[in-house]
């Protein structure tokens, strides 16, 4: 018999969790969306960008999971039942990253503005976050025989971001603005230190034939899985404190 599904949805086999992070991540990220995109309305103008910038980064990421998730599944090799071969969907990730994470920046500026933030701030935290992503795609694609080298630069680019937001421009901004304003972004900020820090930890697994963990003998844990937690995390974490603080901010203005 004919599956009229199967030239639109490749096949889920059943042993294979990594595809099943694709396929909640795909879902929580359309479900942050509807949330965000809904709830922009009731807050104050000041407010409605930064949660329009929350719901397009959960989007963006909804639709490149869509893709990630046939990817993977479509390239999965089953021999008796078992799963011997796999390809990771390096592409759609980076591009999926390249349009999210300057959104992010964004999202520092935003907050940050009114305490008078400046656009060239945004521009270089934008800079910055693009090198850490082109170099990291570098190592993990293009040159994966120098994923060690690849890997420093990007991880540098990535400490200039964490000094300016937690010591550096940035910093001072959100001192100034104090209140609401200064413990978001003191959040945003631990989710760069420590929500971010998951990636390096993903890239080392699918780098280097896993020869960086190969001390701690076979970890089981697929790359994907590590990056996709890492986006659950930080996307709809991001936005949730960013929703909040209009949250608080909003209903403070009002009363
Ligand atoms: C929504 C997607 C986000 C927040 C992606 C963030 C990605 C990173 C912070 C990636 C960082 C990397 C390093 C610091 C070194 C190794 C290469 C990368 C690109 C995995």
């Amino acid at each position: 018999m004919t599956n009229l599904f199967l030239p639109l949805v490749a096949k889920m086999d059943p042993t294979d969790y990594v595809g099943f992070t694709f396929f909640v991540g795909c879902m929580a990220m359309m479900a942050a969306s509807a949330f965000f995109f809904l709830s922009m309305n009731s807050f104050d103008r000041k407010w409605k960008t930064s949660i329009l910038v929350s719901g397009l980064i959960t989007f963006i990421a909804a639709v490149h999971y869509y893709y990630m998730r046939d990817y993977w599944a479509s390239s999965l090799v089953v021999e008796d039942g078992v799963i011997t071969g796999s390809d990771s969907p390096t592409f759609f990730r980076y591009v999926d990253w390249i349009l999210t994470v300057p959104l992010m920046c964004v999202e520092f500026y935003l907050i940050l503005k009114v305490a008078g933030a400046k656009k060239n701030l945004m521009w270089t935290l934008i800079g910055a976050s693009v090198v850490m992503l082109v170099t990291g795609y570098l190592g993990e694609a293009v040159y994966p025989g120098n994923a060690a080298l690849w890997g420093f630069i990007s991880g540098a680019a990535y400490f200039y971001i964490v000094y300016l937001i937690m010591f550096g421009e940035a910093k001072d901004l959100a001192t100034k603005a104090g209140g609401n304003v200064l413990s978001a972004h003191n959040m945003l900020v631990k989710f760069v230190l420590i929500g971010w820090a998951i990636y390096p930890l993903g890239y080392m697994i699918g780098t280097a034939d896993g020869q960086w963990y190969s001390f701690m003998g076979d970890i089981g844990l697929d790359m994907n899985v590590v990056y996709n937690i890492g986006d659950a995390i930080n996307k709809i974490g991001f936005g949730l404190v960013v929703y909040s603080l209009a949250v608080a901010s909003t209903s403070k203005e009002a009363a």
